[in-house]
């Protein structure tokens, strides 16, 4: 890969510790990935992105900048991406995944708090992801306590845009999370100094309701029963980079992924042996290079089939209706959509427990896991609903609570075998 210091000391980062992130995210996707057997030749892409993580996108966001764009980073899936793209801004997800950015984040924010939220802030802070410091913009949302009260310390060091998510899914919360949508894009125009329009919204709605598709055909074919044309590794590798490439890009590599797999399935060609258990995973969001329980599980005999959370199903479930012709049709008709992610930061959000229940079914798992990441209270406090609703299906339930750290990784290995043996 190209030598990029001169645009990471450009961005003003912390080169000498960076390189130290640099130094061991080669070796842990190796480990994780390029050991895997029969990989679809599609990975190829996102294989190039993840090896140049923090250079290729980054040169072309930087370019992007260069020529008048706006970035906007993002840290939920509520956050309407249309909106950005609508206003030739681009959107980048951010949410850290790396236990490398937590004891950054800890000198602000108490150690029980999710790591994710942690290591979110430690990267801005300790000025070690070329994201954090690209982006003109964060845009937060008002989910959890812990990401509300983050981006309170996140805005005393960058321009910082808060939405405020409702809390339940009344018809009045659905016209209120438009109405933020509609403040959001008075934002993004401020900021982007374009006026957005109906068609301009028209054609991202079309632009990002075609990249839900794509993920989801790429989704469709792990629902075969008998071959697994891809393993949920790789699938999750795709998630990841869906949050913060090109849309359009990441729409068309789906698609190419997809047919590869479909093409898997009429040859009979599985990346796992058959009767090879299948799980479905369920939970907290995981982010880039989050790949710890993936890597667990499909090297302790199983393979995840479906990923029930923000990366995976929720990030390209639900189209937005594109038959609303004015904008504030369009708000409503995005607010529609988004407002259908079943977040445990909702109450009640019973409607998880059915779709879990549904994708089961769909995907033919054999067993669910549900993860939670540490301190993460609102998804902590539903599990057991979830898990006695699982039961009650005569669906096996394992219930993992971890973090970034490798310290309990063995533990892990030996619960999810044991699982996994009992399947
Ligand atoms: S829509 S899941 S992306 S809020 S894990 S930071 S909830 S303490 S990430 Fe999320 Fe939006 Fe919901 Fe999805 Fe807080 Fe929990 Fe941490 Fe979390």
């Amino acid at each position: 890969a190209e030598d990029r210091h001169a645009m990471w000391q450009d961005l003003g980062m912390d080169l000498a510790t960076h390189d130290q992130l640099c130094a061991v995210l080669p070796q842990a996707f190796g480990d994780v990935f390029l050991s895997q057997k029969n990989r679809p030749e599609g990975m190829a892409f996102w294989d190039m992105v993840v090896a140049d993580i923090h250079g290729i996108r980054p040169a072309e966001l930087v370019e992007a900048q260069k020529k008048g764009q706006k970035v906007f980073g993002t840290f939920c899936t509520y956050v309407p991406d249309e909106v950005v793209i609508a206003c030739n801004g681009i959107v980048t997800g951010l949410c850290g995944g790396s236990q490398f950015w937590v004891p950054e984040g800890e000198k602000y924010l108490p150690a029980d708090v999710c790591p994710l939220i942690k290591a979110s802030l430690g990267a801005r802070l300790g000025k070690t992801c070329p994201f954090f410091r690209i982006a003109d913009e964060f845009v937060g949302e008002t989910t959890c306590d812990g990401k509300k009260k983050m981006y309170e310390i996140l805005a005393s060091d960058a321009p910082t845009y808060v939405m405020q998510t409702p809390q339940m899914k009344r018809p009045k919360d659905i016209d209120s999370w438009a109405d933020e949508i509609a403040l959001l894009a008075r934002n993004v125009e401020e900021v982007t100094g374009n006026t957005l329009t109906a068609e301009k919204l028209a054609t991202a709605i079309t632009t990002i309701n075609a990249r839900r598709r794509a993920l989801a055909r790429v989704y469709e074919t792990r629902k075969n029963p008998d071959i697994i044309p891809i393993s949920g590794t790789d699938a999750l590798l795709m998630m990841q980079i869906a949050f913060f490439d090109d849309p359009i890009r990441c729409t068309e590599m789906a698609n190419n992924l997809a047919g590869e797999l479909e093409q898997r399935l009429a040859d009979g060609v599985s990346v796992f042996p058959a009767g090879t258990k299948r799980i479905l995973l369920t939970g907290t969001p995981l982010a880039i290079p989050n790949w710890k329980l993936h890597h667990i599980i499909e090297t302790s005999g199983a393979a995840i089939v479906c990923e029930e959370n923000c990366t995976g199903t929720k990030f390209f479930t639900n189209l937005v209706d594109e038959s609303a012709s004015d904008l504030p049709g369009q708000f409503h008709a995005l607010a529609e959509r988004y407002m259908k992610i079943n977040c445990a930061c909702f109450t009640p959000n019973t409607a998880r427990i059915e779709e879990v229940l549904d994708l089961a079914r769909a995907y033919q798992v054999d067993g669910v896991i549900n993860t939670n990441l540490k301190f993460c209270t609102t998804f902590k406090v539903e599990a057991p609903a979830l898990e006695s609703a699982l039961e009650a299906q005569g669906i096996p339930v394992l219930d993992i609570e971890t973090d970034y750290t490798d310290n309990d990784v063995e533990q892990l290995r030996t619960r999810v075998q044991a699982f996994v043996e009992m399947l």
